[in-house]
């Protein structure tokens, strides 16, 4: 399967995360797109670099004002004070409810929080660059499905489906999966689903589509009374407005069984198909693996093929977009599992 693939991916390298207040070392690595990468070549699939810019895409995907925020934090958060190129900003205060979120205070700090769900995403000097290169990825994999292409797989990190119009969170910045699909749109094709199997749900992209009748989001995912993020991505979240009935959640239970996570996905295609999409734009985490240090799912490598085999019956062009998977090792071949399965290889 063609392939996109930048190595602006690198220019995002954070060194560590909070969890349980204490630095981590960050599950988000370089380290996992290079998994991926290398797989890919030894399998025989075509590399190539991103050729389409998103920025217009991204200005109907996200606010101005966060895309400003987000281009420029680095620079901002040098400026602030010596010594900074060297720390890692994160957020520790948020406009929660009753406090606004229409006014973008001076400070780096309360910007900070006014764009983030999270203090689980920290930014690095290339954050901006590598983020923009997954979605230029994003837009050029929409660019040449448009143009006739079956499939296209991007290899691109940092993820994006829980970056929603106006914030970056659960170490996603710019939403990929959006960008291809508004992309797909802009493109011709008049209904673009938007399937999402990361283990977490995708609540940036459903945000982002959820008083859209021409974007289905559709996701299989651990229950948020359980899992990140919490606080979306329960089953009577279904749409507004005239996006009423287009937003399918599946929550399951953590540690359920993988023949219960594949009957979730046969729902979830049936109702892809009678959406009658013109194209299916796939989020494709792999933090559902029996093996991942931070998800509660056990997919095995083989039922990656399964689910390939799967998505491939949809008969819809197709985009592929990776987003979470931590067991990094294993990234590549569950990747290529899904690719080689969706192509009947
Ligand atoms: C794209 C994606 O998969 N984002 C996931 C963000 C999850 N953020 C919360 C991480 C919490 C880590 N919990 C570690 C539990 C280890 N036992
Ligand atoms: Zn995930």
């Amino acid at each position: 399967m063609l392939t996109f693939f930048s190595d602006s991916h690198h220019a995002h390298a954070p060194q560590y995360e909070f969890f349980r207040g204490e630095r981590v070392p960050c599950f988000e690595t370089p380290a996992r797109a290079e998994y991926v990468k290398a797989r890919l070549s030894e399998r025989g699939h075509v590399l190539q670099t991103p050729d389409a810019d998103s920025r217009a895409v991204l200005a109907k995907v996200h606010s101005a004002r966060y895309l400003a925020f987000l281009e420029h934090a680095w620079r901002d958060w040098v400026q602030l004070e010596a010594g900074n190129e060297e720390r890692q900003p994160f957020p520790s205060v948020w406009p929660v409810r009753t406090l606004r979120s229409d006014v973008e205070p001076l400070n780096f700090t309360a910007r900070l929080g006014l764009y983030s769900m999270d203090n689980g995403s920290p930014l690095s000097a290339g954050t901006w660059q590598a983020a923009k290169a997954g979605a230029d990825a994003a837009a050029s994999a929409a660019a040449l499905l448009t143009a006739g292409e079956r499939a296209v797989f991007c290899c691109s990190r940092p993820p994006g489906h829980h970056a929603g119009p106006d914030f970056m969170g659960g170490y996603c910045f710019l939403n990929n999966a959006a960008v291809a699909a508004q992309a797909l749109r802009d493109g011709g094709a008049a209904r673009v689903a938007v399937l999402d199997v990361d283990y977490h749900h995708g609540n940036g992209t459903q945000s982002i589509f959820y008083d859209r009748s021409d974007v289905l989001f559709v996701s299989l995912h651990g229950d948020p009374m359980t899992e990140y993020p919490f606080y979306l991505g329960h089953a009577d979240e279904t749409g507004t407005g005239k996006g009423a009935g287009f937003n399918l959640n599946l929550p399951l239970p953590a540690g359920c069984t993988v023949v219960r996570w594949f009957e979730a996905l046969e729902a979830a295609c049936l109702r892809i198909a009678s959406f009658k999409a013109d194209a299916l734009v796939v989020s494709l985490g792999l933090d559902t693996f029996a093996g991942d240090p931070i998800s509660k799912f056990a997919l095995q490598p083989d039922d990656f093929i399964r689910l390939g085999e799967r998505l491939g019956k949809l008969g819809l062009p197709t985009v592929f977009v990776l987003e979470g998977g931590y067991a990094a090792a294993e990234l590549g071949t569950n990747a290529v599992n899904v690719i080689e399965g969706f192509e009947g290889l």
